[in-house]
């Protein structure tokens, strides 16, 4: 079935049984969805109990009668595989090659936009963003609703080249948002402090509820797709169809042309917000370490131009610390390490996995064949490539070919039997990588490291070349079981 927007990808995931459940119990924005949703199908670094499990749509949102909210479409990584027709051990593979074959978004006219069904303009006196956009706030603590899959969407001032980005947005006031930058390398910070730089203010669009072919290209950062490289084109080359963008009403950018919701607005020259300015909380929201981010002293202030939404518009949100987040930035991760490792040494990262336990950013597990004695130490070499196509990534597990990377009880068996502390453990030190593990922070370290300075290190568990026919695991008969269990295979099909 043809993906083209949030609707058609819903639809096509109501043709399975397990991926979708939806609700006619009316829920509060203000931590109810996000509390029931933890129960539902959160997974990743989310406070236990939790569950991998399906997407959910809530049709009824206290204070919002025309509004649903979807949450956790991409929070399952098979549900990403039959959302995009490929298989979800083979994702980061077909993500790498859309990167290498892009397709450029192209421009539609307004009368062809959904976006653009509905219009309200900032300048109307009864405009407010807390009612027109559906915006959930996860815990009591957090500055307040946040926007968690907002495709942002801008072009540099001087010579014109844009990125798509999500980033951290939360709602301050009836027509101010507040965006937040990580520091460092981030393409759209860039654009916004050279029109700073200018005095001038920053269009930006922001588009939610579009097809999630684009939001996982969305999440592709340097130095795989480097500044001006527009990662609408890797959605482009995923759906081989170009995605398609409309013009702005009241700012000089595109959004996404099918979106359910865009915001349109400018960032501000010379205008910071204190993002907890509301509660003075000191939070910002759960992010993706599975702990609560602190509120950040100097997010850059959107004023918002207008709101345009498709009819009935549906809503989408994730959780920071759930699988969708997992999926959405550690998939690209895998893109950009197999990318690499496969330039410097072509067949032999036979895949990479970029774990639900490191939230997609900390922690990569790469599967590596050794076919001959001179690739003894290239695992190492590969993990190396590793670090340097993901900044974020902390520590690299090296595995053989006959350990499933996706089954952290495998990944652990090899540590158990194929890794000796002090033979197989490489530590790289005083290394920049992330402030959200609170373990990289100068109180932890005896070093004094900054804060995001930590030791990244590489767990080598792979068998040493020359004992390989000592670590075989166990052979069993070679078995087709459905004869014996039919119902417990009913979609696999023969191996
Ligand atoms: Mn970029």
């Amino acid at each position: 079935m043809q993906k083209h927007d949030l609707r058609s990808a819903i639809d096509s995931l109501k043709t399975f049984s397990d991926e979708l459940i939806e609700t006619d119990e009316e829920v509060s924005l203000d931590g109810e969805l996000t509390g029931v949703y933890r129960y539902i199908g959160a997974w990743g670094t989310v406070q236990r109990p939790t569950r991998l499990g399906p997407a959910m749509i809530f049709n009824r949102i206290k204070g919002h009668p025309e509004a649903r909210v979807l949450i956790g479409l991409l929070s399952s990584r098979q549900r990403i595989g039959r959302l995009l027709g490929i298989a979800p051990e083979k994702l980061g593979w077909a993500l790498r090659d859309s990167v290498n074959n892009p397709i450029p978004p192209i421009t539609v006219e307004s009368d062809k936009a959904l976006c653009q069904e509905v219009v309200h303009h900032a300048t109307d006196p009864s405009f407010d963003l807390r009612k027109l956009v559906p915006t959930p706030v996860s815990t009591a603590r957090d500055a307040g609703p946040y926007i968690t899959l907002g495709m942002c969407y801008a072009s540099h001032p001087e010579t014109g080249v844009s990125d798509i980005t999500i980033h951290r947005i939360c709602i301050q006031g009836r027509d101010e948002l507040s965006i937040f930058f990580s520091p460092g390398i981030r393409h759209i910070a860039a654009m916004a402090t050279r029109a700073n730089e200018l005095g001038r203010p920053l269009p930006v669009s922001i588009s939610i509820g579009v097809d999630p072919a684009i939001e996982i290209a969305t999440c592709f950062e340097p130095p795989t797709t480097p500044f001006g490289y527009d990662e609408l084109s890797i959605a482009g080359a995923l759906r081989g169809q170009p995605v398609e963008m409309v013009k702005c009403l009241t700012v000089g950018e595109r959004a996404i042309a099918h979106a359910e919701y865009v915001i349109e607005g400018e960032i501000m020259p010379g205008t910071l917000v204190q993002e907890d300015q509301n509660n003075n909380s000191g939070c910002s929201l759960p992010e993706f370490s599975g702990y609560t981010g602190l509120a950040y002293s100097a997010c850059r202030l959107i004023k918002v131009k207008a709101v345009t939404h498709r009819k009935n518009p549906i809503m989408q949100t994730c959780m920071s610390p759930s699988d969708e987040y997992v999926s959405m930035v550690g998939i690209p991760n895998e893109a950009c390490i197999i990318d690499m490792v496969e330039r410097a040494m072509p067949g032999r990262l036979l895949n990479a996995y970029s774990s639900s336990s490191g939230g997609g950013e900390f922690m990569a597990v790469l599967q590596f064949k050794k076919s001959r004695d001179t690739d003894e130490g290239r695992q190492r070499q590969a993990a190396l490539l590793a670090f340097a196509a993901n900044a974020e990534l902390k520590h690299v597990f090296l595995v053989d070919e006959d350990v499933d990377i996706f089954d952290a009880n495998d990944v652990l068996w090899a540590m158990s039997t194929r890794y000796q502390g002090n033979v197989d453990t490489i530590f790289i030190p005083g290394v920049r990588c992330h402030p959200l593990d609170p373990s990289q922070s100068p109180e932890y370290s005896y070093m004094g490291y900054d804060r995001g300075v930590t030791c990244k290190t590489i767990f080598d568990c792979t068998v040493p070349f020359r004992l390989k026919e000592q670590f075989a695991r166990s052979e069993f008969m070679e078995i087709d079981p459905r004869r014996f269990a039919p119902g417990l295979f009913p979609d696999e099909g023969k191996k």
